[in-house]
């Protein structure tokens, strides 16, 4: 399996969430950079989540176009990898 760091990295947010907090951890742990973009007070920004992950909750993860989902997905998708 590719080990290899994932590119173009955006995680959906919002400042108070735990789930966000602690996929940011993972990602950092993993020296992988990311753009965050805090949706909590941008309406357009929560629809460009939607329609793009078909999902409500924050977070949501991509790597490129590649919907990874929210923290447990992320778990999940590590889980499968060699360290
Ligand atoms: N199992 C989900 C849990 C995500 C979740 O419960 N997120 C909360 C915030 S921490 C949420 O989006 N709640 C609805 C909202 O804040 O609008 C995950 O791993 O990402």
């Amino acid at each position: 399996m590719s080990k290899k760091t994932p590119q173009n990295v955006t995680i959906y947010s919002k400042d108070y969430c735990p789930y966000c907090k602690a996929a940011k951890r993972i990602l950092e742990a993993r020296g992988i950079d990311y753009k965050e973009i805090d949706v909590e007070f941008q309406p357009e920004k929560i629809v460009e989540m939607v329609t793009r992950s078909k999902r409500r909750t924050v977070p949501q993860i991509f790597f490129g176009d590649q919907h990874i989902g929210g923290h447990d997905d992320l778990v999940h998708y590590y889980s499968q990898r060699a360290a």
